[in-house]
């Protein structure tokens, strides 16, 4: 049964090279802890089993607690483990035949790198848009130009849908990421590679908490 209603506020996109020799499923408990409120596994360079294996110990983590678990790029890896969702960027599989794949059975959140791309995302029927790349950010280097802050309000008027800014994100400018229109903040380095993730991601939620009633 697909998720009603997630709980975008906090949204940690995993990085086994930047988990500082934590593996990821401690980051992610840590993370949870601290009250983060979902979780993309994304893993670029393991094989197909690794990365099966390692989205079952997380999703049975992350399912004790109610937290939703997307899983990048890969379609059948979110089938295999029965994942909440898949995060798809503008040249992985096409939305339409994720959908036609899926059929209505997890969340499928597409990656903008633009306005059009939000609005075309929006028009063909994802659960949610990562609006990407907010700010530059050398976790990854291969984005479209940085969107910024009037890139995201921009889109904010034009799409209904939940908007999660990723990119350079961090304690610093989460707030500003939810003021102008975000309903949460996709991180990589500012939890994985924190000295305390639980920490990091407990300041972020009562950031972006405060942000969304003020
Ligand atoms: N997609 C767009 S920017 C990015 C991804 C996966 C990386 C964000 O990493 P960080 O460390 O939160 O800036
Ligand atoms: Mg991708």
């Amino acid at each position: 049964m697909k998720m009603q209603r997630v709980d975008y506020s906090v949204y940690l996109v995993t990085d086994r090279d930047l988990s500082r020799g934590r593996t990821t499923l401690e980051i992610v408990q840590a993370a949870a802890r601290g009250g983060a409120t979902c979780v993309q596994l994304r893993e670029k360079k393991c094989s197909t089993r690794e990365f099966i294996e390692q989205a079952i110990s997380v999703k049975d983590f992350l399912h004790a607690q109610g937290i939703a678990l997307i899983i990048n790029d890969r379609v059948d890896v979110a089938q295999a483990v029965n994942a909440d969702g898949v995060h798809l960027g503008q040249t992985d599989m096409p939305l339409a035949t994720a959908q036609a794949i899926l059929r209505d059975s997890m969340i499928i959140g597409i990656s903008a790198e633009s306005l059009a791309d939000a609005v075309q995302a929006e028009k063909g029927g994802a659960d949610y848009i990562g609006v990407s790349p907010i700010f530059d950010t050398p976790t990854k280097t291969d984005t479209a130009p940085p969107l910024g802050l009037e890139g995201l309000r921009e889109i904010r008027r034009a799409v209904r849908i939940p908007l999660v800014g990723i990119g350079g994100l961090n304690q610093k400018n989460a707030a500003d990421v939810i003021r102008n229109g975000a309903d949460g903040v996709a991180v990589v380095s500012a939890i994985v590679a924190a000295d305390d993730p639980e920490a990091a991601a407990r300041e972020l939620r009562q950031i972006v908490l405060r942000a969304k009633s003020s």
